[in-house]
């Protein structure tokens, strides 16, 4: 086994930051690494927290680090900053709400960017998570901002997904326009010291009416994380989640499909990676001009190359 997975595994901090930076940056040998990781990963609950900017999701979530602290879990987190690949406002933000927590050996922060993924997660987040559910982490939680491509994307990374509502931010209307009642394991409306909070629960409880009969019905939990209220209560939701998905029909359904989506994510990465490969080494061999002189065509050239790619 390569030096720096068994010093992950065994727990070392350094070899973990070390390793997510390695599929950060899409090293070619990370895929191997991977393979070594994989076998020691499905022991962790992964929760997805998301909302729209500003809902409270890092004061949230360093607040349920600490309850979890509390019963003794030892907890990964991952922030996801869709502006930035390294760096940013909101990547200093995270660090500042979850700071309380930099001290804790029991606790794993990682900011990471997902730039280059048309604002989705990039395939890098979900290796993070991997990484630290087998490095020993018991609750993993993927921070994202609740905007285009990566709310739909946390589903396929997360058992869990939480969604943070807010008062006065005209919620009700985004949740349905952007079909989130669909991918919300848990509801969570934050700012609950504000007026309008049960509002907000009681709409979201009526739209969930409005969704068919499905095994698991969302709760609605009230929180502050300011206040730090309702912790315990998003917890036990999240937990009760967690028993649907190993205990029942459903859950066992919803385990497969979020496999299926693991492979078909490498499966895609990989055939891309490979066709731009041949392609590279491809391009500056004089074809251009053949295809510019009508000796050829894209549609021929592609075939070829993809034919290689299969042979190889
Ligand atoms: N009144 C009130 N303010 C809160 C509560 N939770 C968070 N806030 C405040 O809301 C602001 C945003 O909080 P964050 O935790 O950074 O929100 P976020 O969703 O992580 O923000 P982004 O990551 O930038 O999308 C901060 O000023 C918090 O202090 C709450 O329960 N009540
Ligand atoms: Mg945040």
């Amino acid at each position: 086994m390569d030096k720096l997975v068994e010093r992950a595994l065994a727990g070392d901090r350094r070899s973990i930051a070390r390793l997510v930076s390695e599929v950060e940056r899409k090293d070619p040998g990370s895929a191997a690494l991977m393979k070594q990781i994989y076998p020691h990963t499905g022991r962790a609950h992964t929760i997805g927290i998301t909302g729209s900017p500003g809902a409270g999701k890092s004061t949230l979530t360093s607040r349920l680090i600490s309850e979890l602290r509390e019963n003794g879990k030892r907890v990964g987190v991952i922030a996801v900053d869709p502006s930035s690949p390294y760096t940013g406002g909101a990547i200093l933000g995270d660090r500042l709400r979850m700071q309380d927590h930099a001290l804790d050996d029991g606790v794993f922060i990682r900011s990471m960017g997902s730039r280059g993924n048309l604002g989705g997660l990039s395939g890098a987040t979900h290796e993070a998570a991997l990484i630290l559910d087998a490095c020993g982490y018991d609750i993993v939680i993927v921070e994202t901002v609740g905007v285009g491509q990566s709310e739909v994307d946390v589903v396929k990374i997360s058992d869990t997904v939480c969604l943070i509502l807010v008062p006065g931010m005209g919620d009700d209307v985004q949740i349905m326009k952007a079909g989130i009642m669909e991918i919300a394991d848990v509801f969570v409306v934050n700012k609950a010291d504000r007026g309008g909070a049960e509002k907000v629960a009681a709409d979201v409880k009526v739209m969930l009416d409005l969704i068919p009969e499905r095994a698991w019905r969302p709760p609605v939990s009230l929180s502050s994380a300011e206040k730090n209220s309702g912790m315990e209560d998003i917890l036990a939701n999240i937990e009760s989640h967690r028993k649907y998905l190993t205990d029942t029909e459903g859950g066992r359904n919803r385990i497969l499909s979020k496999i299926e989506a693991e492979v078909e994510e490498v499966l895609r990465r990989y055939l891309f990676e490979r066709v731009e490969d041949v392609w590279r080494g491809e391009r500056d061999t004089g074809i251009l001009n053949r295809i510019e002189n009508r000796e050829t065509d894209p549609y021929t050239v592609a075939a070829g190359l993809i034919e290689r790619i299969v042979v190889r």
